[in-house]
């Protein structure tokens, strides 16, 4: 503008550039963020990594996380606020192990943190825990979430308060352990192992007016190519893996996930938030670290995607939060992030 120091204006410019690219925290390791804005601030759900010394294996076990720590900031940019120990696994009457990438929802004055945990068996189920505070501390239900198996829960909250669970990833996920409907512990430690067939999809379900339950089946997440076939088991460059999340953008759904083994994070668009999906490509580019998770939110007018690496570590199970930009083209496809 007219008159306005340049100098300035190009300092806010660089400080916001720099925090792009910076973990949001650093005395504590971090991942897998579920960001929301509640009530005007932005609170952000991660994983809460630490070294339990367990070694590296395909099962996931090295990741072994055992309490959830809550941040918020004012704005991108901001101050970001650790409030501390928000929910800690000894406190989850039916919990056993391994508390993984979280999520949250907010309705009727109530906070609720959808979490994914094995139980005392070894296998992974979505709980869930209410707090009237969005930092917490929160109260964890005493069973899990009846009907809910496998990991990664996101849940969105269509315009008109319909709200929707995502959840599930193979591989040490369990999702392919489930695909007769039933638990499988002598099933595939990978995926359908059957190249040729579609893949395993995502699941989606309604959340009862409770919140606290699913309110109808588990439904597949469906994802064509644009001929409209299934994505295919092999085509490990565009199944889904890990890690969904969804966001509505102009009027379309925009399902978006980690491939998980070749660390993309892809995309799928529809016309509705069950799908079918249409494969859209790839959006994000592989992270230092082997894992990649993600959120996206819109805040004052702008898109962010919240997401971690493994700058301050330089090992798989000890990751960092971070921020940047994204941006949805004029013809609704999103632009490549390169991180
Ligand atoms: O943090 C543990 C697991 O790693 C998450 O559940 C996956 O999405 C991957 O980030």
């Amino acid at each position: 503008k007219e008159g306005e120091d340049t100098a300035t204006v190009n300092d806010t410019v660089q400080e916001e550039k720099k925090f792009l690219t910076e973990p949001l925290v650093t005395d504590i390791y971090t991942a897998d963020p579920s960001a929301h804005v509640f009530d005007g601030k932005i609170y952000i759900y991660p994983s809460h990594d630490y070294d339990a010394g367990i070694a590296e294996n395909d099962n996931g076990d090295h990741f072994a996380m055992k309490d959830y720590h809550i941040f918020s900031m004012d704005s991108i940019g901001g101050k970001v606020t650790d409030h501390g120990v928000a929910l800690d696994v000894k406190d989850i009457p039916w919990g056993g192990r391994q508390l993984w990438a979280p999520d949250a929802a907010y309705k009727n004055g109530t906070y609720y943190l959808y979490f994914p945990l094995k139980d005392k068996n070894d296998v992974f189920k979505i709980g869930v825990a209410t707090s009237k505070n969005p930092a917490g501390p929160f109260k964890a239900e005493k069973e899990p979430i009846k009907g809910s198996f496998s990991i990664d829960p996101a849940v969105f909250m269509d315009d008109d308060g319909t709200t929707y669970m995502y959840f599930g990833g193979i591989w040490g996920g369990q999702l392919q352990q489930w695909e007769n409907g039933k638990y499988d512990a002598n099933g595939s430690k990978t995926d359908n192992e059957k190249p040729d067939s579609p893949a395993l999809n995502c699941k989606v379900a309604k959340l009862g007016k409770d919140m606290l339950q699913f309110d109808g089946p588990v439904m597949d997440v469906v994802i064509n190519d644009s001929l409209g076939k299934p994505l295919l088991t092999s085509d490990h460059d565009r199944r889904f893996f890990e890690g969904s999340w969804m966001h509505k953008y102009n009027g379309k759904y925009y399902f978006t996930y980690s491939t998980g083994d070749t660390h993309y994070l892809a995309y799928a668009i529809g016309d509705k938030p069950t799908g079918p999906f249409t494969y859209a490509g790839h959006f994000m580019q592989p992270v230092q670290g082997w894992t990649t998770h993600h959120s996206i939110i819109e805040v004052d007018g702008k898109w962010y995607i919240f997401y971690h690496d493994t700058e301050l570590s330089g090992k798989t199970h000890l990751r960092n939060i971070k921020v940047t930009e994204l941006t949805h083209n004029p013809d609704g496809t999103i632009e490549m992030i390169n991180p």
